[in-house]
């Protein structure tokens, strides 16, 4: 059933739920947008052809509101309208599901085939430093535990949300030894590091990739000592509108997050900035793990124009 808007209340609900950072991450959020508009197209009341494309549509736009920078979502929301077809209600209806199905399958099927990509970097014994908390990064750790490779992390806890939390669960859950650290403590374990291990929110044409804020500086930091930097990122992470120019977008999210009311109010009159994602140059990255191998950062853009060729369409803003 759809509410008045049109839309159904668990594509409300998702949308809701990736912009209160419930549902995070970047490939997690595509998952969950596909499948959103696949319950979407599922129960739709629509009588007509059109009416279903608009509703679809309608549907799509409001995920994409949500949330700026992961280029995942917008690619989610491409792959699944641009695979509608039919001349019924019903065999749009089909395609749909079908598409947002093999879309959530093809996701986790290119996670896995990341993982033993980027496990191929990582050797026994090995300090993996990581960021915030990915699950294309994870799955290459992952991969290696499987492998019987011997491995400990230094966890950011990545102020302020503490997605390193997450990430040290995870690898806990592995038997993986974990050292949780303050983010302001990175630089002095570096010398203790054999990989800096992150993921992508989107990665532009140059190479430059888009993380979760403090990236770039961590970056700088494993050069410095000479540690390399290893961005696991599935190709939907590939930000096609970058091939013409485009700039990612960074979402700039509530200053609640960074202090709470009364304390500012304590602190006195100031400004408070929460930038959620920085870009990391691609002189500072040595490999880009994908499904399709590893690349230098500044090569990436001939897998970008091979999977989405130069022109880029938005069906939700027709
Ligand atoms: C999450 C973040 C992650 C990427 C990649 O930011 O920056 O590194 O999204 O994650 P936020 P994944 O917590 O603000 O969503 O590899 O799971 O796609």
């Amino acid at each position: 059933m759809v509410d008045s808007s049109g839309l159904h209340p668990e594509l409300e609900r998702t949308a809701d739920d990736i912009a209160e950072m419930e549902i995070r991450g970047a490939a997690t959020i595509a998952d969950a947008a596909a499948a959103a508009l696949g319950a979407q197209a599922a129960d739709s009341d629509a009588e007509t052809p059109e009416a279903f494309r608009r509703e679809m549509r309608d549907a799509a736009r409001r995920l994409h509101e949500t949330r700026p920078t992961a280029v995942s979502l917008p690619n989610a929301l491409r792959y699944v309208l641009t695979g509608m077809e039919g001349e019924t209600v019903a065999e749009l209806r089909k395609s749909v599901e079908e598409q947002a199905a093999r879309f959530r399958a093809d996701l986790d099927a290119a996670q896995d085939r990341l993982g033993r990509i980027g496990a191929g970097r990582l050797n026994d014994g090995d300090v993996v430093m990581t960021h915030c908390h990915s699950t294309d990064a994870l799955a290459c750790i992952e991969a290696a535990v499987e492998d019987g490779t011997d491995l400990e992390a230094i966890v950011k806890e990545t102020r302020p949300r503490n997605q390193g939390h997450i990430t040290a669960e995870r690898l806990s859950e592995l038997g993986v030894p974990v050292t949780l650290i303050v983010d302001n403590a990175a630089h002095r374990f570096m010398n203790d590091v054999d990989h800096l291990l992150v993921g992508a929110d989107s990665i532009a044409a140059d190479g430059s990739v888009v993380n979760k804020i403090g990236t770039a500086g961590l970056a700088v930091s494993a050069r410095d000592r000479g540690v390399p930097v290893m961005v696991a990122a599935q190709s939907i992470k590939l930000h096609p509108r970058t091939l013409t120019g485009a700039a990612v977008e960074i979402e700039q999210r509530d200053a609640m997050e960074v202090i709470d009311d009364e304390t500012r109010e304590e602190v006195g009159d100031i400004d408070v900035a929460n930038p959620a994602f920085d870009v990391t140059p691609p002189r500072h990255v040595d490999a880009i793990v994908t499904e399709h191998g590893q690349f230098p950062p500044e090569s990436v853009v001939v897998l970008m124009r091979e999977l989405f060729g130069e022109s880029v369409e938005e069906p939700w803003s027709e």
